[in-house]
């Protein structure tokens, strides 16, 4: 068994607990011990409520994370080592400059790019303190979370053994790194929701990407439209109230997340028949197989003035009540044939002298002109670039899916987009089994995507280095056929912490290599067990035996 020693110490050099792991990073090997009397000092004119609760956070989570694994490499600690250690007093979280300070959610919710979220850290091992410094709270936020990524604990001791540490800036390289979840197929209460949210900012994933509602269920409340949830939730308790979107919002935002929610049109709408049959086409027709990808079929009669009227208060109602710059209105997997079907579009048609091409160009005018009208950006998904035709406006962001291909055309229309691609980044996966289709004969989505998988991604593939500030970042995403609160954490963690790394970093380690899945694996399994050790049910990676070899 010995000799199995050197060979694992050089797999595993000086492994960190660090994920994403910073842009610019530099340890040492000795140990240090947080003071019993540790503090954080907030050295910050008037801080914000929020900064403060993230301060009080951090100090929670280097008391309660209990890390005790010892892997080979990482230096494994024995009381005897601690008890020599330098001891580290405090950590001073300061200001670089004079700008004025915002709360942590203001700053979460800027327009996308124009978000600091960069930091400086440093850790000396000589007794002096730890000092955090950023252009904005947000950035302080982004530098506590690594902070606190540092700690292990050894009989209630807690401590590092890469001391000094100095990051002389870690900043992310892309300014969108999403989560997306579907609450429509299956309810999600807002404790879910909020635990989710939690993890992602742990990972410095700065989006969450509501899908709220879709053809089987509408699960959101707007006051100007009580009945499509009145009608369209599952039942009166899976409803997300007006309450509730904004507990969700202000809660992300604390966290540095935006919540980007999406209403999917005009495709994925049967639910709103159950109050608005007028508005919906083809929703009585079967088999649903020729006109929807699932069942039950039904699309907005996007021909039809008053459906196109509606379709805009909606949007007008459901974006008005997020900060987030932008909104998504969907645009995915438009059925044709259900156009085609319906007596009613045909006459609509008919009567405007329109084609449906021109009749889904007028419907997103009028769609997203009311989200202009409350200073919002559209997002839509690629069909409406790559397999349609509606004028969109040249800051419209577009999410890329169906194939990871599908980004270089994306980009030579000159579109901002998010790389989402179901051929990397899909979490599901599963989506066509329960309908009876075998997801294996899916040939752009797999049954399962790993983490290895994803995070093999290359943001820049085929992007040309004109077309690079078109990438706005990227996104895994839960389709929820298959999945509801049950295994909300398992199907979604570690997992979806790869693309955090990847948009995070660009795709590169601090010394400028590409990353590495190896490299990747243990830093990313001590990542999971910090979830675990703070309530959420991350999967292991590797058996327990990887990470608890005694030194
Ligand atoms: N629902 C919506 C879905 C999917 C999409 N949009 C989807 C398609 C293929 C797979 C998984 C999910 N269920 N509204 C595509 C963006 Cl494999």
């Amino acid at each position: 068994m010995l000799y199995y020693i050197p060979i694992l110490l050089a797999l595993i050099p000086q492994t960190l607990a660090l994920w994403p792991i910073p842009r610019t990073l530099q340890t040492g090997s000795t140990f240090l011990v947080l003071s019993s009397q540790f503090n954080i000092n907030v050295n910050v004119p008037n801080p914000p409520q929020d900064l403060l609760d993230a301060v009080s956070q951090t100090k929670d989570f280097l008391a309660t994370d209990k890390l005790q694994r010892l892997v080979i490499g990482r230096g494994a600690a024995d009381a005897g080592a601690l008890k020599t250690a330098k001891t580290l007093p405090s950590l001073t979280v300061t200001m670089q400059s004079n700008q004025p300070v915002l709360p942590i959610a203001a700053e979460s919710v800027k327009d996308i790019g124009t978000r600091s979220e960069g930091y400086t850290l440093s850790i000396p091992n000589d007794g002096r303190p730890a000092v955090l410094s950023a252009n904005s709270t947000l950035g302080l936020f982004r530098g506590l979370t690594t902070f606190s990524q540092f700690w292990y604990d050894l009989n209630g001791v807690t401590y590092t053994n890469v001391s000094p540490v100095s990051i002389v800036k870690d900043v992310p390289a892309y300014p969108y790194r999403g989560l997306m979840l579907d609450t429509s197929r299956n309810f999600f209460p807002v404790a879910d929701i909020k635990r989710t949210l939690d993890a992602m900012s742990w990972v410095k994933i700065n989006t969450f990407h509501w899908h709220i509602v879709d053809s089987q269920s509408f699960p959101l409340f707007l006051p100007e439209f009580p009945e499509l949830a009145g009608k369209g939730a599952y039942s009166s308790s899976q409803i997300y109230s007006p309450a509730d979107v904004q507990s969700i919002v202000s809660y992300a935002a604390a966290h540095g997340i935006d919540v980007v929610m999406e209403i999917d049109s005009p495709g994925h709408t049967a639910i709103i028949a159950e109050s608005h049959p007028e508005h919906v086409a083809c929703n009585q027709a079967s088999p649903w197989s020729t006109f929807a990808n699932e069942p039950p079929a039904g699309q907005l009669r996007l021909a039809t003035p008053g459906t196109v009227n509606f379709s805009a208060a909606l949007f007008t109602a459901a974006a008005r009540v997020l900060p987030s710059k932008l909104f998504s209105t969907g645009g995915d997997e438009l059925n044709t044939q259900c156009y085609k079907s319906d007596a009613q579009t045909q006459a609509d048609l008919k009567k405007s002298g329109q084609t449906l091409e021109q009749a889904l160009n007028s419907f997103t005018q009028a769609t997203h002109g009311a989200l202009a009208k409350l200073g919002k950006t559209p997002v839509v998904w690629e069909e409406m670039v790559l397999d349609h035709s509606p004028k969109l406006s040249n800051n419209t962001v577009v999410m890329v899916w169906i194939s990871s291909a599908n980004a270089a055309a994306v980009a030579a229309k000159n579109f901002r987009f998010v790389h989402a691609p179901s051929d990397f980044f899909y979490l599901d996966c599963g989506a066509g089994e329960w309908i009876g289709k075998s997801a294996e004969s899916n040939s752009w989505c797999d049954p399962f995507k790993s983490w290895q998988k994803a995070y093999t991604f290359n943001p820049l593939a085929n992007i040309s280095a004109a077309q690079k500030h078109l990438v706005l970042g990227g996104q895994q995403l839960l389709w929820t056929e298959q999945s509801d609160p049950n295994n909300l954490d398992p199907i979604v963690w570690p997992r979806a912490a790869t693309s955090a790394e990847i948009f995070w970093t660009g795709a590169t380690r601090p010394d400028g290599k590409a990353l590495d899945g190896s490299e990747a694996l243990p830093r990313l399994h001590e990542m999971r067990y910090r979830m675990v050790q703070r309530g959420v049910k991350a999967i292991a990676l590797q058996p327990q035996w990887c990470a608890l070899r005694p030194g």
